[in-house]
């Protein structure tokens, strides 16, 4: 039998399998895929195969090749990786222009890591029913930046979706027939979402902490969910709500490729392995001072570049 992963707590696998059913599973303990070093051999999105055994449990015996995944870096010394989710067709960042404030940093970075992925990345600003008339010109100003770079974005509140028809509509449009990664930092409504859409309690919500203005990590596991209403291939994964995903281990040389812009630009520097940091003739930093390219993306740029620095001489 076949299925895909849908759901993962402890050493419980929840599989849809082919037929429709949904089974609970295990995996032996000495499951290994070659080539990857994780601390969880399976990922919620993976298709895997099952056996059933005569007492009645469920064995993950084989997984299918991933067409791609998204992986987090264990902060300990054993440099093991967590993967956070496999086979997706997209991932959507959500962003709070504030209650929590989204770092812009943390935008770019995602952005960045999405393209090293290979992943298509779009931005969801929610909670705008927050916004006052200078925070939404802000949040409309981001939109623009990040349209002309060529990001699909989209404005909504989570909280007003149900009352809102064209707003469901943009959704169900961006959402129909893929499989989309749910990204952000915690508190920012990523559950609340997907609550939204499948209309039910699916997943707890939690309030954002007075005293931090931040979210509290309500959830603490992976798991995907089908949006029938949307199409039956229309699933959302929901992440814990740490940053969504680590930054890849980026060479120096590398880390301009990810900006899509200053990749375009640097076509025109004259050194072939410019950093476009002092170097002279720069094309990049001529557009900076053009206004061509946004500041913020060339201070991001920079960010990332100093962590890629770092990883050399760790
Ligand atoms: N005003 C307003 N509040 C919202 C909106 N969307 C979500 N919230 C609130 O924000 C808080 C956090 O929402 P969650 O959905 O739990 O956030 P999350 O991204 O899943 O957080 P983690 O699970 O910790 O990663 C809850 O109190 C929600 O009710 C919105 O559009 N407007
Ligand atoms: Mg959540
Ligand atoms: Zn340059």
């Amino acid at each position: 039998m076949q299925g895909l992963v849908t759901k993962i707590s402890g050493s419980s696998y929840q599989v849809l399998a082919d037929s429709g059913e949904s089974l609970e599973c295990f995996v032996k303990g000495n499951f290994r895929i070659k080539g990857i070093r994780s601390t969880n051999p399976l990922a919620v999105g993976d298709r895997v195969v099952i056996e059933q055994l005569k007492d009645g449990t469920n064995w993950i015996t084989d997984i299918f090749d991933r067409r791609n995944y998204i992986i987090r870096r264990s902060t300990n010394l054993s440099k093991r990786s967590h993967i956070l989710a496999a086979n997706i067709d997209q991932a959507l960042l959500f962003v709070t222009i504030n209650h929590p404030k989204t770092n812009i940093i943390f935008i770019d970075r995602f952005l960045a890591t999405a393209e090293a992925y290979r992943i298509p990345a779009c931005l969801l600003f929610n909670k705008t029913d927050l916004l006052n008339d200078d925070e939404k010109e802000y949040m409309q100003a981001m939109q623009a930046l990040y349209q002309s770079l060529g990001y699909t974005t989209l404005a909504i509140s989570a909280l007003l979706l149900p009352e809102d028809n064209d707003m469901q509509q943009q959704l169900s449009h961006l959402l129909r027939d893929k499989t989309t990664l749910l990204s952000g930092n915690s508190g920012v409504g990523k559950s609340t979402l997907l609550n939204m859409l499948v209309g039910e309690e699916l997943t707890r919500t939690g309030s954002i902490s007075q005293a931090h203005d931040k979210g509290m990590h309500t959830t603490t596991f992976s798991a995907m969910y089908r949006l029938p209403e949307i199409s039956d291939d229309t699933w959302l994964i929901d992440t814990p709500g740490i940053k969504g995903f680590g930054v890849l281990d980026m060479q120096r040389e590398e880390v301009g490729h990810y900006f899509k812009e200053i990749f375009q630009e640097s076509a025109h520097c004259r050194f072939s392995n410019c950093t476009h940091t002092n170097e002279p003739g720069c094309a990049v930093k001529q557009a900076v001072d053009e206004h061509r390219i946004a500041l913020s993306r060339y201070e991001s740029y920079l960010s990332v570049l100093d962590d890629a620095d770092e990883q050399k001489y760790r």
